[in-house]
């Protein structure tokens, strides 16, 4: 395997370990989400090898920053995208007009009735351009976008959230707010 699949692989289960179970390898996350990197290496090691360099190399490499260090590098955490509760201190922000959301074609029926919803995750998840939106939906099949009417949703009163890396949370999105595009 090449170090970069290396590198990927390992990145995709500390995804897993970060924001889903962490139970997996035997480890917990305290309330703001935050894993001790000494356990979580040794915990990773069990099935992967993995160090400190490695695990520098997958936080700071990684293309959409998924993870964040605290300031002396002995807690780590997902800075989005979790199932599990955890409250990540995400900031509330006014978003840009409009926010967008990339799905597949299976899911518009119940989207249409229901609006978004996060299903297992915390937070239903946005974009703030279309073309990331098209790459999220294509995870799914046949990619669907969604527009959303930002500047109605802020003045009726719902709340957007900005996690460290970018993306933007919400908890749902009536269907009011919603233009397929
Ligand atoms: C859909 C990746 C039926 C929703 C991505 C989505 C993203 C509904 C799916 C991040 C629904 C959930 C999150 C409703 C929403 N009925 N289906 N009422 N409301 N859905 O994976 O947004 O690479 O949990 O449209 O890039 O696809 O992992 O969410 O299709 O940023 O960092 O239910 O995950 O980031 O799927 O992806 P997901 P998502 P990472």
């Amino acid at each position: 395997m090449s170090c970069k699949d290396k590198t990927k692989q390992t990145g995709k289960f500390l995804s897993l370990i970060l924001r889903h179970s962490p139970e997996t390898i035997g480890i917990t996350l305290d309330e703001h989400g935050w894993a001790d990197v000494s356990e979580l290496i040794a915990g990773i090691n069990k099935t992967r090898p993995v160090d400190m360099k490695l695990l520098e190399e997958i936080v700071e490499r990684d293309e959409k920053q998924r993870y964040s260090f605290n300031d002396d590098k002995t807690l780590i955490r997902a800075n989005q995208g979790h199932s599990v509760h955890v409250d990540v201190e995400l900031e509330e922000r006014i978003p840009p007009n409009p926010l967008w959301h990339g799905t597949g074609e299976k899911f518009t029926e119940s989207i249409d009735k229901i609006g978004l919803i996060p299903k297992s995750r915390l937070y239903v998840h946005l974009s703030a351009d279309k073309k990331t939106a098209e790459k999220v939906g294509s995870r799914h099949g046949k990619p669907v976008i969604y527009q959303i009417d930002t500047e109605k949703m802020v003045k009726d009163g719902h709340k957007f959230y900005c996690s460290a890396n970018g993306v933007w949370l919400i908890y749902n999105v009536p269907r009011e707010y919603l233009k397929k595009t």
